[in-house]
């Protein structure tokens, strides 16, 4: 068997091992951040549970620490209170980012995570099979609940040869995105093996398996092996070491890369798909240089650049800012004087959290070139509509901080960073670890104002009586339909954050849709290939669900937002013909009858465009357990209704 078998056998509670078949399988950790969390959280309350059932659940708060306005520290005060009463971990603010640090203090080989935020399979670089889940599967995991997944096809990424100083992980993935795309591989784990692991060490690993999450796939992972035990030696976790590697070359698919034939990548704007190199842009100017994110933010990333930058001065014209990943790596680049080094050099030091990456701060001027060390270049996500952001390694970004425009780290005398003997251990802002599992019964939940209700679903009509109230192209993100960054403290007020919902995309969205709604008529969003592309944001389901959409009918729709449409209720349809997609207009009115009937059947229904009368088919692969979700009107309304 491969690392992926090994780990899902040996979690797995129903279904049939066979692609594409849902599978539920047992959920060791969880985690969650603070965006989606509060949500994850009012879900968990709802559903009367007395406390985690899980190995561990951590709550990390990372991603709203701007606090402007009292609604974040509101929202890290009921998260602290829940995290309490249920026996969660929680993670301060000023900790660092949940994936970084879920890596160095609690990741372990062979178990399964799941957590409320797409980037979750950063655990894979450890020998973990962790996914990125809508916060309501993470609250009914912390129940003791499974997750479902299609049972997936394998690919085996044989990795060969090593990599040229300069040359770094974020290289690594990005030729894998430039082979495989950014979307068509719903439903694929990437494994990656060969003799070039050896010399990728965990923060690389997790790199990789970071942006799988821009390919699209469940997940990806790498074996457990000698690395991966120096790596949580210096962590002082030895014990949670076991071994995990392949049997064999049992993959449905495989792929060689040379590392040693690679050179800098980019991805151009604005999908992390579009890759070209660095070449081709050398000397282009750069306004902005943002280094840092759960993808580039490691002890091994952070020094690479401070070592670069060391003795040097930033391009005047050039802004660069380093988030951190963690208190641990502050504080070890801090005893290093590296710190300093980075300072001197030009650099602006920003808190060890999301920041930047989503959108919270530090958005470019007009038109502004960047490179940003993150995983995500979608339109407007830095803030700035009119930004070019430019996906790059941190060597890449380092040098060309230096130059002021794209420039080749290899030209630079690149230093080997190695895994220290020892990482500075301090969980001083990890609470209450002692009675995680346990929990504190009777203690008080803490809700400020912002704090808001999660909104029921109401089941599915039997015939379908709407309006196709918006039409939008391919690979439509989770940014396009709920924009984060300064909107991102609405999170846990629903009705506040729906007016949001298309903002950009289609500012007559919000009006239309709730006209739409209070006359008694359905919304059905009309999309192309890859819809909900991107972040694992159940309010791109949640908000819509609230503002009256019943129904998305799209050539494609990635796995997690997929899922989050069935939980809330919404049904994930695909154009039979793709053709029919350019024959029905936005605004069409729609009916389609037998709805329920054709969602306990077979998934088969036929639209009626009534402005002309013409009819296309449509269909959704259910198993029976989301068959019951849609009908009910989403996972809650299950729950309620004891059908889940
Ligand atoms: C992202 O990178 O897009 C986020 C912000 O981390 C999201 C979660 C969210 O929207 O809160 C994700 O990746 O799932
Ligand atoms: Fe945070 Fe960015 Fe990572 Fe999302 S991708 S978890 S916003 S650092």
């Amino acid at each position: 068997m491969n690392v992926t078998e090994k780990i899902l056998r040996a979690h797995l509670v129903s279904g049939e091992p066979a692609a594409g078949r849902e599978v539920g399988i047992r959920i060791d950790q969880t985690l969650t951040q603070d965006a989606t969390g509060t949500m994850a959280y009012l879900q968990f309350e709802s559903m009367g549970i007395d406390r985690a059932k899980t190995e561990l659940s951590v709550s990390y708060v990372d991603h709203n620490t701007v606090q402007i306005g009292f609604e974040n520290a509101d929202d890290h005060d009921y998260l602290q209170s829940v995290a309490q009463r249920y026996g969660i971990v929680y993670s301060k603010p000023g900790n660092g980012i949940c994936h970084q640090l879920h890596l160095e203090r609690f990741g372990k080989p062979g178990k399964t995570l799941i957590g409320s935020d797409s980037h979750t399979p950063t655990g894979g670089g450890l020998g973990m099979l962790a996914f990125g889940a809508g916060g309501i599967d993470v609250a009914v995991a912390m129940g003791g609940g499974p997750y479902y997944i299609a049972w997936p096809k394998v690919v085996g990424i044989r990795l060969v040869g090593s990599l040229a100083p300069g040359v770094s992980a974020k290289d690594v993935i990005l030729a894998v995105l430039r082979r495989f795309g950014s979307k068509g591989n719903v439903g694929k784990i990437f494994e990656y093996y060969g003799p070039a692991l050896a010399g990728l060490d965990v923060p690389s690993r997790a790199t990789i398996a970071n942006m799988g999450a821009e390919l699209g796939v469940t997940t990806s992972v790498f074996p457990s092996d000698a690395v991966t035990r120096a790596f949580l030696k210096a962590q002082g976790r030895e014990a949670d070491w076991t071994p995990i590697e392949a049997d064999d070359e049992t993959y449905d698919e495989t792929w060689e890369l040379d590392l040693s034939a690679l050179e800098p990548l980019a991805a151009a704007p604005h999908n992390p798909g579009n890759i070209e190199t660095v070449a081709e842009h050398l000397g282009q100017r750069v306004n902005q240089i943002m280094i840092g994110s759960c993808t580039n933010s490691s002890y091994r990333d952070i020094k690479t650049v401070a070592l670069l930058l060391k003795g040097r001065q930033v391009h005047p014209d050039v802004e660069v800012g380093i988030a951190c990943g963690s208190k641990q790596v502050v504080r070890m680049l801090a005893d290093e004087g590296l710190l300093g080094d980075l300072l001197a050099a030009g650099c602006r030091i920003l808190e060890n959290a999301c920041g930047f990456c989503i959108g919270a701060h530090m958005s470019p001027g007009t038109d502004a070139v960047c490179l940003r060390t993150s995983n995500r270049n979608f339109e407007g996500r830095s803030g700035t509509q009119s930004a070019k952001v430019y996906l790059v390694s941190p060597e890449t970004a380092a040098a060309s901080a230096l130059a002021g425009a794209f420039a080749d780290p290899r030209a630079l005398d690149v230093p080997a960073v190695a895994t220290p003997e020892r990482f500075a251990i301090d969980d001083g802002m990890f609470l209450y670890r002692d009675t995680a599992g346990r929990g504190v019964p009777g203690a008080a939940i803490r809700r400020g104002p912002n704090i808001g209700q999660v909104p029921p679903g109401r089941p599915l009509p039997e015939t379908l009586e709407g309006v196709a109230v918006i039409k939008v192209g391919d690979k439509i993100t989770t940014d396009h339909i709920m924009p984060a960054g300064a909107r991102l403290k609405y999170r846990s007020n629903i009705p506040e954050y729906a007016k949001y919902v298309f903002e950009h995309t289609d500012p007559a969205f919000y009006a239309a849709a709730v006209a739409n709604r209070d006359a008694g008529k359905a919304n059905v969003i009309l999309a192309g290939e890859s819809y909900g592309q991107g972040s694992s944001r159940e309010h791109a389901a949640l908000c819509p669900m609230f503002l009256g959409v019943r129904a998305v009918i799209a050539k494609s729709i990635e796995r997690i937002h997929r899922a989050n449409l069935i939980n809330f209720g919404i049904v994930p349809f695909a154009f039979a013909d793709p053709a029919d997609y350019g024959r029905v207009p936005q605004g069409a009115p729609l009916r389609i009858e037998g709805l329920r009937a054709a969602i306990a059947g077979d998934g088969r229904a036929t639209v009626t465009n009534l402005s002309d009368n013409t009819t296309f088919d449509v269909v959704t692969e259910l198993s029976d357990r989301q068959k019951r979700l849609l009908l009910a009107g989403g996972l809650l309304a299950a729950v309620a209704q004891g059908q889940a």
